[in-house]
């Protein structure tokens, strides 16, 4: 039993005593678990509580409450389960810890499911603690009433549905066990790397009494938790394929990276199986058990030592860290690194990749692609890495699934350049190419400082009108991309919606070493505004400065309105959503099916127009509007301080 929930004969202190003063003293069991889960989870680096409204998932949420006051967790709350969960996704971006989302049974925990296959896919660290309904009252059409267990298929990373609680002495031990396997699995262990987790709690009547935090819980509780915070309790090791104790259903998900291997020891004790085997459990409780793919947290990939020989480049897709600017330096190789990869930066880097991958002399001479993260923003990586001439290496230390299109991938957990010399003309002639390319589409040629400095009056007449000129220049959608990078530095954040503006921006912006991301995992318009809030809220912490922006379109913008909502009187922190409004998704357009359809019907079916009116949308949820129509506008909005989040809205051309 972790120390935290031992009872030392302390006080405890207690929250939600009826109001008449009288302490009620039988705790119900389902606030005695939820306590301890909680508890167990803060004890263990949880920093974060994202609650949703709802009966039978109460003892959760006043729990999370009760430890919030008690200093060892922050709470947000969050209507809609959609938005809770994109905004603990983005907590879990900015942090690389997960946070917890908490929903009460039924549909709304099916609203959690986007931002749970974006955390699977892209790796993201998330815990979704869902209340359902006890075993009697499944099965008879009881009110709101699913079946929970499994809902998220493969897509997490560990599950397990627990019975309703009992009031059991063992439950609290069983609970903190628990706290501690799932935050492993969620953060991060072995060859799957972080990814989401789900606990469905069954909670039977009565569902809640008061709150009593355990007093060695209060004293050692931090709302911040350092991440060094992280486990210090050893969970009782699960053998791999077996059951928890009775009460507890392991799900048949759980199967999917070596059944019980993310409790401690098991995977090291060799329990799981090679990758591409597959596995079944079976469980007492559930008999629907599903053959999936297995992966062993044990297995590990190779690492390579690349030799000098081949002409290489080196490709930095989302959230490729620095490692692939620093192999691409190490190696004299160019460096193709899309806006998002966290390598778009350095003297290797090539801006208009995609112009000299169509090119027989640049991207027809490469012999050996080395990859890194998960590049999605244009075609011609991919065509790229299918080129059966051409060496593919995938650098991905973890992760479900690695970026190989080409399916003939060598795939490794590092990547290094052995000794020799560099073929330092290979890189030169793309470096040189790139400069050419960038130099000839520059369109922000400074008006003539000599002209500025003249005595000739015409000649600074002709400098004052070139510069009024400049900044009154109509906005396009290179120019807000390039005004927004120019605006944004390290302490700040840019999120980038899965709009054409991400695609312009990744064709444009110069190198620069600041945080930027994306949901990447499945590209969805989904769920922007509320990442970006969460990425926000976790990087602003502790009067950390800084301004997240994101870059969305109007569709974006649209599908995630929901999340203009915050959580009432919780402090937005410094957001700013700006909306490149083209009245519909113009990505479309660049499609072959624009040329193909009948105009109206692709307009209809695909464009999908709007009239939306974004400024009294703002004024719907309490933001504040700012209607820009050149540069200078469009750059005060973007460093104006203010009090609220606002919306910067940019009407474009189609
Ligand atoms: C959840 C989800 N639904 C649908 C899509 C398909 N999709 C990709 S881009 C897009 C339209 C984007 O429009 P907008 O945000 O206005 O940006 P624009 O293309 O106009 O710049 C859609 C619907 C998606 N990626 N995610």
């Amino acid at each position: 039993m972790p120390d935290e929930s031992s009872s030392s004969g302390e006080s405890s202190r207690e929250f939600g005593a009826d109001p008449d003063g009288i302490r009620r003293t039988d705790a119900a069991p389902a606030t005695t678990y939820s306590t301890a889960l909680l508890t167990g989870l803060a004890a263990r680096g949880l920093s974060d509580v994202v609650v949703c409204p709802g009966s039978r998932s109460q003892a959760l949420a006043l729990a999370a409450a009760a430890l919030e006051k008690a200093g060892m967790l922050h709470v947000h709350v969050r209507i809609d389960e959609r938005s809770a969960a994109f905004f603990a996704l983005g907590l879990g971006v900015e942090t690389g810890r997960a946070a917890a989302v908490v929903t009460t049974s039924g549909s709304a925990v099916a609203h959690l499911h986007p931002a749970v296959l974006e955390a699977h896919h892209s790796g993201v660290p998330l815990l979704v603690l869902t209340a359902d309904r006890p075993t009697e009252l499944q099965g008879i059409r009881s009110n709101q009433t699913t079946v929970q267990p499994g809902i998220f298929g493969g897509a997490v990373r560990f599950e397990r549905t627990v019975a309703a609680p009992t009031g059991d002495t063992s439950e609290t031990d069983r609970a903190a066990t628990l706290a501690a396997q799932a935050l492993r699995a969620a953060n991060g262990r072995g060859i799957a790397g972080p990814g989401p987790v789900h606990l469905n709690i069954a909670f039977r009547e009565p569902l809640s009494s008061a709150v009593t935090v355990p007093p060695a819980a209060n004293s050692s509780g931090s709302a911040s938790p350092s991440p060094s915070a992280t486990p210090s309790v050893a969970a009782s090791p699960l053998p791999p394929g077996t059951l928890a104790k009775s009460g507890d259903v392991l799900s048949p998900n759980l199967a999917l990276f070596g059944g019980g291997s993310v409790a401690d020891g098991a995977a090291d004790r060799g329990g799981g199986a090679g990758e591409g085997e597959t596995a079944a459990q079976s469980t007492d409780d559930t008999d629907a058990v599903a053959q999936r793919p297995y992966v062993s947290t044990r297995f590990e990939r190779p690492s390579a030592v690349l030799d000098r020989g081949p002409r290489t480049v080196v490709v930095a897709g989302h959230a490729s860290g620095a490692a692939a600017e620093e192999l691409a330096h190490a190696g004299s190789w160019p460096l193709i690194a899309e806006v998002t990869s966290g390598a778009r930066f350095g003297r290797n880097l090539v801006v208009p990749y995609r112009e000299l991958l169509s090119d027989p002399q640049f991207g027809g001479r490469i012999e050996r692609v080395v990859v890194f993260g998960h590049p999605t923003l244009s075609r011609e990586v991919p065509a790229l890495l299918q080129r059966a001439e051409v060496e593919v290496v995938v650098v991905a230390p973890t992760g479900i699934e690695a970026y190989n299109p080409g399916r003939r991938a060598r795939i490794v957990a590092t990547a290094s350049v052995a000794d020799g010399s560099a073929d330092r003309h290979w890189l030169g002639t793309w470096v040189v190419a790139s400069r050419a390319l960038v130099d000839a589409a520059d369109r922000d040629a400074a008006p003539s400082l000599d002209d500025g400095h003249s005595h000739d009056p015409a000649a600074r007449a002709r400098f004052a009108r070139a510069e009024f000129a400049a900044v009154r220049a109509p906005i396009d959608r290179r120019m807000l991309v390039e005004e927004l990078w120019r605006s944004t530095w390290p302490h700040d954040r840019l999120v980038l919606a899965a709009s054409r503006l991400i695609r312009v921006a990744d064709a444009f912006v110069a190198g620069k070493k600041i945080p930027v991301h994306a949901n990447r995992g499945l590209a969805g318009i989904d769920g922007t505004i509320a990442t970006a809030h969460g990425i926000a809220s976790a990087q602003q912490r502790e009067g950390m400065p800084g301004v997240t922006r994101v870059l969305v379109g109007d569709l974006a913008l649209l599908h995630d309105a929901g999340s203009l909502l915050g959580g009432h009187d919780e402090l937005w922190p410094r957001l700013q959503v700006v909306v490149g409004n083209d009245g519909g998704g113009t990505i479309f357009d660049g499609l072959e099916v624009a040329q193909a359809a009948q105009r109206d019907v692709f307009d209809r079916v695909q464009y999908t127009p709007h009239n939306v009116d974004v400024a009294a949308l703002a004024t719907a949820y309490g933001w504040q509007h700012v209607l820009v129509t050149n540069r200078a506008e469009l750059d005060k909005a973007l460093t104006t301080p203010r009090d609220l989040p606002v919306i910067i809205e940019v009407l474009l051309e189609r």
